[in-house]
Formats: structure tokens, sequence, C-alpha cells
């Protein structure tokens, strides 16, 4: 039996490798973007944010529905731009964090990691669930790559083993493999499956 869940993003490049790993994982399962404007609170974590995002879009939408806040922290800036991932996109974008880093030569100080936590209402079990993943990587020393969005360009995951290329250079196919977003709706679809009952 085909059944609905709605990601409520304005991101169509995070809805579309929500699609592509969930649709293939879950089956039966159909994604459905839902957009809108979801005020977004300023917090110290991703959970946070997500918990209050979802909040908005429950009062919007009155089937299964999970909302995900994301972001690239780098621990030698503290975890910059981390929870601020998307206005610091929108002000320094990536030329900006090069900058930043720009006195951060060896690889071990350009460290840096993904993270995504997704929360998750489905009205059936009436509650709240959130799920996290997250990459480990380093910050590159330029802009490489086309594809993908944010901070795709300027961010080298450490897996697969030896792997040099950007997240930008990196297929859809590819970056759903190894990504934060995927870790984290490997989690969720686990528990989707176990409350419906559905083959693994
Ligand atoms: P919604 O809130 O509408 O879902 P958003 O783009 O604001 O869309 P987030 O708050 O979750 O999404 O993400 C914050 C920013 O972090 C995002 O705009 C990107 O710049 C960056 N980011 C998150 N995931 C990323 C990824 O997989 N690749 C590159 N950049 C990413």
């Amino acid at each position: 039996m085909p059944f609905e869940i709605f990601f409520a993003t304005g991101n169509k490049n995070k809805f579309d490798e929500a699609k592509l790993y969930l649709e293939r994982n879950i089956r039966g399962l159909i994604l459905k973007q839902l957009t809108g404007d979801f005020p977004e609170i300023q917090a110290g974590t991703l959970e946070e944010v997500a918990r209050f995002k979802i909040l908005a879009a429950t009062k919007q939408c009155t089937g299964n529905i999970f909302m995900e806040d994301a972001g690239l922290f780098i621990p030698v800036l503290n975890g910059f731009p981390g929870v601020y991932s998307s206005q610091v996109k929108k002000m320094l974008d990536c030329k900006g964090i090069l900058k930043l880093m720009e006195e951060y030569k060896s690889l071990d100080k350009r460290e840096a990691y993904f993270e995504a936590c997704d929360c998750l209402f489905m009205p059936a079990s009436n509650e709240f669930k959130t799920f996290s993943g997250r990459i480990d990587g380093t910050i590159a020393f330029e802009e490489r790559g086309k594809n993908g969005f944010g901070f795709d360009p300027i961010f080298v995951a450490n897996e697969p083993r030896g792997n040099k290329k950007t997240f930008a250079e990196m297929t859809n196919e590819d970056k759903i493999q190894i990504s934060h977003r995927s870790r984290a709706l490997q989690k969720l679809k686990d528990f989707i499956v176990q409350q419906r009952k559905l083959p693994a």
C-alpha cells in the first residue's frame, strides 16, 4: 500500500536528496515536499531548531511529516557556522568561510563535519522523534564542483577512504551513500519501518 510522508523544506536540493534515499529504502513510500513559511528559532542545537520548526508545519499538514535542520561545523572556529549555517551561507557564502580558514594550512586544523537533525511527527503515534546523522571531513582550499548546494563546494568528506572530491564534485547518488542527511534518514527509515510493520 503506497503511503505519503511530507518533507517540509524550502530547499529543493535537500528534498531531492531525501526523496532519492527514502523512496529507494522504504517500499511504497511517496515523499512529497511541503513548502511554506516555517519560522526558525535561534537556538544552541540543531535538535532544538528542528523540534521548533516542525510545530508550525504540523498546523498546516495533518499527515506524516518531518523537517530537518542541518549545518556545517568547523571545530577550529568553535563550531561556526553550525546552527547559523543558513544565514552564514547567505551572508559570507563559501568564499567567506575559505577566508576565515586562510590561516589554517594543515589538514588537521581544517577538520569539519556536516550534521543533520530530522524531526518526524506521525499522527498515528502522536509523538515527535528526532534522528541525527553526521559526516566528517575537511574544508577544501578552494571551491570545487557544480553539484549540490550550500557548502558542498568546500567540503571534502573523509569517506569513501582516500576521497579527494568535494560534495559538489559528487553526484547526488554518491553523496547519499555517506551524507549526514542520509545517515539521519536511515534512522528515520528504521523507525517508520518498525512503526508500520513494513518489511525492512
Ligand atoms: P529549510 O530550513 O527550508 O529546510 P535550509 O536551506 O535553511 O532549508 P537548513 O537550515 O537545514 O536548511 O540548512 C542550513 C544550511 O546549511 C543550508 O542552507 C546549507 O547552506 C548548509 N547545508 C546543510 N546541509 C548541507 C548539505 O548537505 N550540503 C551543503 N550545505 C548544507
